[in-house]
């Protein structure tokens, strides 16, 4: 999950002055950032800094962070889709590749392992339909139901981005790649089916997951978790509000579990996150393996003191297989 970010004085301090997106593109404040939550917490495995429309702008689309993404021209039309590029991704963002060959030799010595990711094409779709951040993207369900051609057609081109995006970070030095469907879990599930399913399907048949499992994450996805672990994705990444004893029983061997504690727990007393801790732990036990993780990113607000207590807490778990 996200897990630099504002919450920590010291990324405040790096952030000082720099638009988002040049933090992104800066290889050296990237990957400053990108270690923080090592050096300072104590997690167990590096994420890129980086953001889900890095790659977007490479598609020649105009938009900026405020602080989530906007989008100058929102997409409406089958024009716009057309005008959209799928550029080779070393040649749009090389800054990404650059960063993570960065992080892997910082990270070389110390067993730590990197993770890249990418937006989903729904969720990438939702801001660039919608224009910015929403509470239940109206506009881009709209256009499922008055104008499907055009959202097929901007899902297509997203989907083809996200692959070679994906790729070209594992050839770069990502060891486990994480998709991200954040807004995924807004539609029913006979509209998961059809719209986000088969994009699923298709990215964990072609993202080279013999060298870097895939990890999916659906926000607020419980009532689409047989979907999600029909995907063939390695990982699930589970939300809070989903029951991971539950999801473990259904995944069985098909799938390992990532999750599931609400982050805005990390504002209990130390002892209170490890006894949350463990019962997530036990609950998952059954499962093919867990990864012990929050059901979302840290937010802001949340005490640097709450984030350490959860990551000690899952260092003196019993080390599992994935
Ligand atoms: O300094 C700041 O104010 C920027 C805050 C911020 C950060 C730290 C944004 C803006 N993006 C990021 C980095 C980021 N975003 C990472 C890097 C990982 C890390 O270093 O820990 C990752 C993996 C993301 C992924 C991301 N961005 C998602 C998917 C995961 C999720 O959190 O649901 C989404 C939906 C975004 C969009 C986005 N970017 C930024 C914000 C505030 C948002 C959310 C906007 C919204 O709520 O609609």
């Amino acid at each position: 999950m996200r897990q630099a970010g504002r919450y920590l004085p010291e990324y405040r301090k790096a952030r000082e002055g720099v638009p988002f997106l040049e933090m992104c593109r800066r290889v050296e404040k990237a990957v400053e950032v990108s270690l923080q939550p090592l050096r300072l917490v104590g997690v167990e495995a590096v994420i890129l800094f980086s953001d889900i429309f890095v790659p977007v702008t490479g598609m020649g689309v105009d938009l900026d962070f405020a602080p989530g993404p906007v989008i100058a021209t929102p997409i409406r039309s089958l024009e716009q889709v057309t005008a959209l590029r799928v550029p080779d991704p070393r040649e749009s963002v090389p800054y990404v590749m650059e960063i993570l060959g960065a992080l892997r030799r910082e990270l070389a010595s110390e067993r730590v392992p990197l993770l890249g990711f990418a937006g989903a094409p729904f969720t990438l779709a939702a801001y660039l339909v919608e224009g910015r951040g929403s509470k239940d993207f109206a506009t881009l369900k709209r256009m499922m139901y008055r104008a499907p051609d055009v959202l097929r057609a901007l899902l297509a081109r997203l989907t083809e981005m996200t692959i070679g995006y994906l790729n070209a970070q594992i050839d770069a030095g990502a060891q486990v790649v994480q998709l991200f469907d954040t807004w995924a879990g807004l539609l029913s599930p006979a509209d998961y089916r059809t719209w986000v399913s088969p994009i699923h399907r298709e990215i964990a048949r072609r993202v080279t997951r013999s060298k870097a499992p895939l990890v999916l994450y659906v926000n607020d996805g419980a009532h689409v978790l047989d979907e999600m672990i029909a995907s063939g994705a390695d990982v699930l990444s589970l939300d809070w509000r989903v029951d991971i004893a539950d999801a473990a029983r259904r995944a069985g061997s098909r799938a390992s579990l990532q999750g599931n504690l609400d982050p805005c727990a990390l504002a209990a007393p130390p002892a209170r996150i490890r006894e949350l801790v463990a019962e997530i732990a036990a609950a998952a036990a059954p499962a093919r393996g867990h990864v012990l993780n929050l059901g979302h990113g840290v937010l802001p607000e949340t005490p640097v003191e709450g984030v350490r207590a959860f990551v000690d807490a899952a260092k003196a778990l019993p080390v599992r297989s994935v």
